[in-house]
């Protein structure tokens, strides 16, 4: 593979976990490598150089005995399922430029001697080993982590394992780990996570066993010819071991990684063992350890038992690759949970991407095609509308490209998404159409090329999530421009000729959604409709759903359309304050956390019900984005979900303490 240069600002490097070659490449798996593709993309089209890093971790004994169980010599079945993964992750449209597998002799070369280092320096001694080891995390626990003897991650018996073994001593490096903390409050994101980590540290920490000697699938131990490595040791120094280790020029040029990508499941390994080796190599840690969420599918963790594992090339071939990476990005709070559905994606591809987007670009080209001979009209004499939508794209820039650096590509796609809403707004105002009929030639040329010129802006930005679709936008407005985060407005020449095509992105309607969910085996669940029911009425009602008080059954609701349950953005919301609106006997005002940057307000009608003190605190479900509504000249931003009995509204709630902005599905 090659490695994308670009041409200025400092190396960037980005990131994944190396997968267990046991499975198969999923959904989970495919989300991590997505969202490294998407900042190593951003960060190439900025200018920077970057190397994206992704690969396999093919040792130990979960693999060992899963190629036993296929009846397989250990490097022939790794052989076998390496493909898979390279395959998939082309297929997603991925650009790694490099792909590690632990089994080459690149990378056992440096993990012994970073090995060898640490043994020198006293901090690897041999002795007895006794703990709880779960076959399925490659991971101990003590007697007091195992519930009911269980391993808590997998629910499955953990085995006492006592045996000589060399350990790391970890020990030794708590006061050193915890100054790494204060000293980059950033170095584990989000904060949440961080502060977790520091918690676990700051209650001590016990020397690691990091070898075996009950089987031999793995790094040998230098100088113990019956020891080999820790699954761990091993599959963590993938991300220097690709670059040569220390001393090698890409290691000078890369290390420290700008950021390591990992599920929450693997923080541990990464933001403390991790630092710790490398501290007692004399290596430094990376700059970032970004710990993002966990992908359910209709509610449900993703397992291969459950018959629930997504395809994610299979879910490609069918949606198309553009939009399966645009719904992954949107849709979960990036470093939050969420829940993959369905619905949800078609809901997106419908109202996001055909609708604001597409719509955007087809009804543009049209009107150039008919008012201005098909080709990009000179830019002439800005108005004072066309002002205001270049000042929106100039912010849009400035604001995706901050959430794009700062890992949040939830809120950069958002913002990108009000610009495509400004453009329509734009058009809608400008009324081209009438300007043409008027025959105020200058003027009909000004909107007509500001509004090309805020699509080739969106475009660009779209590049790193969207890159087929985004880059057709682009050919089709005529820009041909080195491909660069958009930062001069009226770069677009004037004179190209646009080019009509077909849309962009083509609908889903309702029986073909229908279709595609039975053949990738993604029905909705039971759960899923329930929401439905209830979600469904809250629109419909006179206000927010706990002053409405419809007491309909979910029986009586009219069969409602996959695509627009998924249309409907409900996430859970912490109260952090509330008090009643004066003069209005029902309305109670609360102000939300619902994951945002900024608190919402809320009106909703549950004053006779409830005591502002007993709200404050609850988790409730946020219909997040429905459109604003003045209530008594407060304007709420987003409805309450709540049932109401006898007259009485009981406002929906969740037990555990889900993360505000979690989406319900
Ligand atoms: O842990 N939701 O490999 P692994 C979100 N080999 N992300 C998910 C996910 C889900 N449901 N399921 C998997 C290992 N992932 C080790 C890593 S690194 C030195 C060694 C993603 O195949 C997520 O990034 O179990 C998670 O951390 C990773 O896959 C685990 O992959």
């Amino acid at each position: 593979m090659s490695q994308h240069e670009g041409t200025s600002g400092r190396p960037y490097y980005v990131t994944t976990p190396i997968y267990y070659v046991n499975d198969v490449p999923h959904l989970g798996t495919a989300y991590t490598t997505i969202a490294a593709d998407v900042f190593a993309r951003f960060q190439r089209l900025r200018g920077r150089r970057v190397r994206f890093q992704t690969g396999l971790d093919e040792h130990g004994q979960k693999i060992a005995e899963a190629a036993e169980a296929a009846g397989a010599e250990p490097r022939a079945f790794v052989d076998r399922m390496a493909g898979p993964f390279r395959e998939a992750w082309a297929a997603l449209n991925a650009t790694p430029d490099d792909f590690i597998r632990t089994t080459e002799p690149r990378h056992q070369r440096v993990v012994q001697a970073l090995w060898s280092r640490i043994a020198e320096r006293g901090d690897i001694y041999k002795g007895m080993y006794e703990d709880w080891y779960c076959t399925a995390c490659e991971g101990y626990y003590t007697e007091k982590d195992l519930v009911d003897g269980k391993c808590p991650v997998h629910d499955r018996p953990a085995t006492k394992m006592s045996s000589e073994s060399y350990f790391f001593r970890l020990s030794a490096y708590r006061d050193r780990l915890l100054a790494l903390y204060r000293e980059r409050p950033d170095f584990v994101l989000p904060q949440t996570r961080m502060n977790e980590v520091e918690r676990f540290v700051e209650a001590g920490l016990r020397d690691l066993s990091i070898s075996r000697c009950n089987f031999k699938w793995g790094i040998p131990v230098p100088g113990d010819a019956d020891h080999v490595m820790y699954v761990w040791f091993d599959a963590l120094t993938n991300y220097v071991s690709a670059l040569g280790g220390e001393g090698a020029p890409d290691y000078a040029t890369w290390w420290p990684a700008d950021v390591q990508l990992v599920g929450k499941d693997i923080l541990r390994f990464h933001a403390v063992y991790w630092p710790a080796f490398l501290i007692a190599g004399g290596l430094p840690p990376p700059q970032h350890v970004f710990a993002h969420g966990w992908l359910t599918i209709n509610g449900q963790k993703m397992s291969k038992s459950l018959r629930n594992v997504v395809e994610p090339r299979r879910l490609a071939e069918t949606y198309g690759v553009d939009p399966v990476r645009y719904y992954l990005m949107r849709e979960v709070n990036f470093g939050l949970d969420g829940d993959f559905s369905h619905g949800a994606l078609v809901g997106r591809i419908n109202a996001d991407l055909a609708n604001d987007l597409g719509n955007l670009l087809n009804r543009t080209i049209a009107l150039v095609e008919k008012l201005a001979g098909g080709v990009v009209p000179p830019a002439g004499e800005p108005g004072e509308r066309e002002r205001a939508l270049r000042g929106f794209a100039e912010r849009t820039a400035v604001q995706a490209a901050d959430d794009l650096e700062h890992y949040r590509p939830h809120r950069a796609l958002e913002a990108i998404w009000a610009l495509c809403g400004e453009a329509n707004r734009f058009v809608d105002a400008a009324a081209p159409w009438a300007l043409a009929k008027a025959g105020r030639t200058a003027e009909l040329h000004a909107v007509l090329y500001a509004v090309l010129e805020a699509l080739r802006w969106i475009g660009r930005m779209c590049l790193p999530v969207l890159p087929t679709k985004a880059a057709v936008l682009l050919e089709r407005v005529g820009d041909s421009g080195p491909a660069r985060w958009p930062s001069v407005w009226g770069e677009l020449p004037a004179g190209v000729k646009v080019v009509r095509g077909e849309p962009l992105f083509p609908r889903i309607d309702g029986e073909r959604e229908a279709e595609l969910a039975r053949q990738l085996g993604l029905e909705t669940g039971p759960g899923a409709s329930a929401v439905v029911g209830a979600a469904a009425r809250g629109p419909s009602s006179s206000g927010p759903a706990a002053e409405a008080a419809p007491s309909a059954s979910a029986a009586s609701a009219a069969p409602l359309a996959y695509e627009d349950f998924g249309k409907l953005e409900l996430r859970i919301a912490r109260v952090l304050a509330a008090e009643k609106v004066p003069k209005a006997d029902k309305l109670m005002r609360l102000s939300v956390d619902a994951g945002e940057a900024e608190p919402r307000t809320i009106v909703a009608g549950i004053a006779l019900r409830y005591e502002p003190a007993e709200l404050v605190g609850k988790r409730v479900v946020l219909l997040a984005n429905l459109a604003p509504r003045k209530l008594r000249g407060i304007e709420s931003c987003g409805m309450l979900l709540a049932a109401t009995h006898d007259g009485r509204p009981s406002v929906l709630t969740v037990e555990d303490e889900i993360p505000p902005g979690t989406r319900v599905s």
